[in-house]
């Protein structure tokens, strides 16, 4: 598991799913995530549905952020961030073989007992700055370096990350970068070659 992990923002549905398409068209998409702060959770369901059907189309794993009832009602995986609930409900709770994703912080802590309880893969972040989740810490790569030495599932680095300034996070030992601005502030036309440029950057960089 390696590469870019989109994660949705709160563009109007229609426009997102457009954004979304071509993105997922690319086939360098290595992960999905819903996580729609501003949509009633009423209005949720259908959402997922809809973007549960672009993802199986071009076989992206597809996880939702927060809400375990709902990764739950549609047997997909989840990211839980540490007030989100426990791992171990989720790993109950879900199919087997889903992707299960915990928020650490910058705590290698943290990152062992979700491991422990069954996450599938640990994220770390704010790494840079940004105004997407300002109240995120800045965590600094370091992070991503001791925690690629210490354990065996992907890494995944998140916050603030562009094309630009990923290659020292992708050298530190991420596996996964999420990201949301780089790619969906974009307009729909230049969304594709940005994710080829990302697919470039995880190819080329060790
Ligand atoms: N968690 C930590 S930072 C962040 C989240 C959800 C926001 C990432 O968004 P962007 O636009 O890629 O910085
Ligand atoms: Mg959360």
């Amino acid at each position: 598991m390696r590469g870019l992990y989109l994660i949705t923002n709160d563009d109007p549905l229609n426009l997102l799913l457009e954004k979304l398409h071509a993105a997922l068209a690319t086939g360098q998409i290595a992960i999905l995530q819903y996580r729609r702060k501003k949509v009633n959770k009423t209005d949720q369901p259908a959402e997922v549905e809809q973007i549960k059907a672009l993802c199986n189309q071009y076989a992206v794993p597809f996880v939702i952020n927060d809400d375990l009832a709902l990764a739950q009602q549609y047997g997909l995986g989840v990211h839980l961030g540490q007030d989100d609930g426990e791992i171990a409900d989720a790993v109950a709770r879900l199919p087997q073989g889903v992707i299960i994703g915990r928020t650490c912080l910058n705590s290698m802590e943290l990152a062992k007992k979700a491991i422990s309880e069954g996450a599938t893969y640990v994220a770390f972040g704010a790494v840079y700055a940004t105004v997407t989740k300002p109240e995120a810490g800045n965590v600094g790569i370091e992070v991503i370096a001791q925690a690629k030495q210490k354990f065996a599932v992907p890494i995944c680095a998140i916050g603030g990350l562009t094309v630009e300034n990923s290659a020292p996070v992708i050298t530190a030992g991420a596996d996964l970068c999420a990201v949301i601005s780089d790619i969906l502030a974009l307009n729909v036309a230049d969304i594709p070659p940005r994710v080829h440029a990302w697919a470039q950057l995880f190819a080329k960089t060790a």
